[in-house]
């Protein structure tokens, strides 16, 4: 699947992009809307699950763990979404981790999308997730302009991916709204100081309700208690990384 390297010039990924080199892609937005006999918790409620090694605020997670293995009990598990954290300081992944995730699960019917989970400021980030595999990205409202934002918004799109757009509050919700983001996750941990409020997705459903919105809850969760509850709430999609790394029983999590 991976034709660029970290090294590759901008100029290059246009050009592997113009030459139809990037892998093939499945829909983020049609695994999440996905039918419940496969890839959903619940009726209504869909599964991103992450592979995390490690974290700026938990230290290291599962250095050593296969990320082909897991993301194979992920599938098996039922997850509509795989996320792959490829920044390499604080959170130990890489871009090969994307790639072996992407090509254990490639052959498989229906296979999950696959999320770059990266800071992305630029369009170069965009270009080599799709060269290297993922399906989307993630837009962090909080580090970028709105005209930033609306730009790397747009050039996702025109690879063919439908961004996750994350917020944090009300502001930044309104700010994800007007680019007219479809899929919004909202980080239920507050970047400046890693401090978690599962309450923060819960204030933020009125906001997209009657809209067409899919709302995902990020982060902080930790049972299949939290995710009934968030489905209760209306809240689309979860994504879950620590709990699932750590949890000897995967399906037992999902269930
Ligand atoms: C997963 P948790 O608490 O289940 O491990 O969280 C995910 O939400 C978290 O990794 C995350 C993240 C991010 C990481 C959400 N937004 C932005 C890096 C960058």
């Amino acid at each position: 699947v991976a034709i660029a390297t970290p090294g590759t010039r901008p100029e290059e990924l246009d050009a592997y992009l113009e030459m139809g080199l990037a892998p093939a892609l499945t829909s983020f937005v049609a695994r999440l809307m996905d039918n419940p006999s496969t890839g959903t918790i619940s009726p209504s409620l869909s599964l991103m699950a992450e592979i995390k090694r490690a974290s700026p605020s938990k230290g290291d997670i599962a250095p050593f763990v296969n990320p082909a293995r897991q993301a194979l009990l992920y599938a098996q598990s039922g997850a509509s979404v795989i996320s792959v954290l490829t920044e390499p300081t604080w959170f130990k992944g890489s871009l090969v981790d994307m790639h072996l995730v992407r090509r254990a699960i490639d052959a498989l019917p229906n296979r999950p999308a696959v999320l770059r989970k990266e800071f992305i400021f630029s369009e170069y980030q965009i270009a080599e997730a799709r060269l290297w595999g993922a399906d989307t990205v993630l837009l962090i409202v909080a580090m970028l302009t709105q005209e930033q934002l609306a730009r790397l918004y747009a050039y996702s799109l025109r690879l063919g991916m439908e961004p996750l757009v994350e917020v944090n509050n009300a502001a930044e919700m309104q700010r994800a709204l007007e680019i007219g983001a479809k899929v919004v996750g909202v980080n239920n941990r507050n970047l400046h100081d890693f401090s978690v409020d599962m309450g923060t997705t819960s204030g933020l459903v009125d906001m997209v309700r009657e809209r067409d919105v899919i709302l995902c809850a990020l982060s902080g969760i930790q049972s299949s208690a939290d995710v009934q509850s968030y489905k209760a709430q209306g809240v689309n999609a979860v994504l879950v990384g620590e709990s699932l790394m750590r949890a000897a029983d995967t399906k037992q999590f999902i269930k």
